[in-house]
């Protein structure tokens, strides 16, 4: 893999000299390290043009209005949509309220389906079991199957001219499977209904083209992609979200206010009411930047030798079980080891430098579905490497000769 060295790579990346040895940092399902592009961008926003977006009428207001503005383009670029479709919001979970509030209450009523899936984080389901509970709507689920993959067998079974809302995980936090989108939009499409897909796990590890998988609605996060906390995406087709009424509402999201009544902004802004989070989202600008400068194929082609690396050594470690499909998946894996709680095994491997996940990922149901109360988490990013897999699954083990 040319100029893809992960050892050059943490070299961008303070944290990687700011913390003792051994550090092996292996939660990045949960969020990712910064980069210094991004870290002095959010240093340069406040330090050199600290203004409010979209008001100012001064130099340092208008750059502050440029550079934010730049970052919305490069992010719509990243993901092949036009800047008018790219919100910016607080994180995925905000995104995908959004929708859940501002189209799902003003579009659904009592003989719709909204449909979901068993695989999906809590942030894609609580929000749909209130706007079924608000509208009056049914809420159905595709269910998993137990290698880890989506029960996709019998379509007809889950859309049907009922459904009016399909909301699916593009990549498992805590499975890895990458599901077929594209089907399951086109499935949705067929039978009329709108798409939301969150991709908070998989936009920082694939090609993410929305031109090509035309769905509705498109959720993420910005920290799970290098970027600063506090900032994520929604992206919505131009002509929904025009149609659409605001979630939040206050400055900069209106035309114009009386004492009466209220007219709303042009798209994206009817959506970002009030002052935005300017510095993370020009923050995201960069990491975006960084991604691209380093090649979105390159850290995918990585993240696929990392898991396959990982599956083979965690694989050879006596009563270790791995949760999911072995070969449609992301640079994440869940397990459980015979005897060893996932907390105590977070806990032991800590004190030997490295940070895995552990617990049941806000994924609820599928713990209920593999059985489980709760998994152990490893999941990698571009400053990983082979050696971090080694000391992972050496860890483990000594951990569970301490339990037998
Ligand atoms: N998953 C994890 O450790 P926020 O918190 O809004 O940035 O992202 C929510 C979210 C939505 N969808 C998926 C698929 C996710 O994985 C997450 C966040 C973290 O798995 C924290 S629970």
């Amino acid at each position: 893999m040319k100029n893809f060295d992960p050892i050059q790579i943490r070299k961008d990346f303070p944290i990687y000299s700011n913390i003792e040895k051994p550090f092996v940092y292996l939660d990045n399902a949960a969020t990712t390290q910064r980069p210094s592009i991004v870290l002095n961008e959010l240093n340069k926003y406040y330090t050199q043009f600290n203004a409010n977006v979209h008001r100012a009428i001064y130099t340092i207001g208008e750059k502050a209005t440029q550079a934010y503005e730049d970052a919305r383009e490069k992010i719509a670029k990243f993901i092949g949509a036009d800047n008018s479709s790219i919100i910016f919001t607080r994180g995925a979970t905000e995104s995908i309220n959004l929708v859940a509030y501002a189209w799902a209450r003003n579009n659904l009523s009592s003989n719709d389906e909204i449909l979901v899936t068993e695989m999906e984080h809590h942030s894609n389901l609580v929000p749909w079991q209130l706007a079924a509970k608000a509208t009056g709507a049914s809420l159905k689920y595709i269910p998993l199957n137990d290698d880890g993959t989506l029960d996709l067998n019998d379509p007809d079974k889950y859309f049907n001219n009922k459904t009016k809302f399909v909301a699916v995980i593009h990549q498992s936090n805590v499975l890895g499977t990458i599901n077929p989108i594209k089907n399951i939009i086109e499935m949705a499409h067929n039978v009329g209904a709108k798409t939301l897909i969150d991709g908070a796990q998989w936009v920082p590890h694939g090609h993410t083209d929305l031109s090509h998988i035309n769905s509705d609605f498109y959720a993420f996060s910005g920290h799970k992609m290098l970027g600063p906390t506090g900032v994520g995406i929604l992206y919505g087709k131009p002509e929904i979200l025009d149609e659409m009424e605001p979630f939040q509402t206050g400055g900069e999201m209106i035309k114009s206010v009386s004492m009466q009544d209220a007219t709303w902004n042009e798209i994206p802004y009817k959506f970002e009411a009030g002052t935005p989070n300017i510095a993370q989202a020009i923050g995201l600008g960069a990491a975006v930047q960084y991604i691209n400068d380093l090649g979105l194929d390159n850290i995918h082609h990585y993240g696929e030798r990392l898991i396959k690396y990982a599956l083979d050594k965690l694989n050879q470690i006596d009563g270790l079980k791995i949760h999911g499909n072995q070969n449609q998946r992301g640079p994440v894996v869940s397990f459980e080891i015979e005897d060893v709680h996932p907390q105590d095994l977070a806990q032991f491997l800590d004190q030997d430098g490295i940070a895995i996940r552990a617990g049941q990922h806000c994924t609820q149901p599928i713990m209920n579905k593999l059985g489980v109360f709760a998994t152990s988490r490893a999941s990698f990013y571009i400053y990983n490497t082979e050696d971090d897999i080694d000391t992972l699954c050496e860890s483990i083990e000594k951990t569970a000769s301490v339990f037998k």
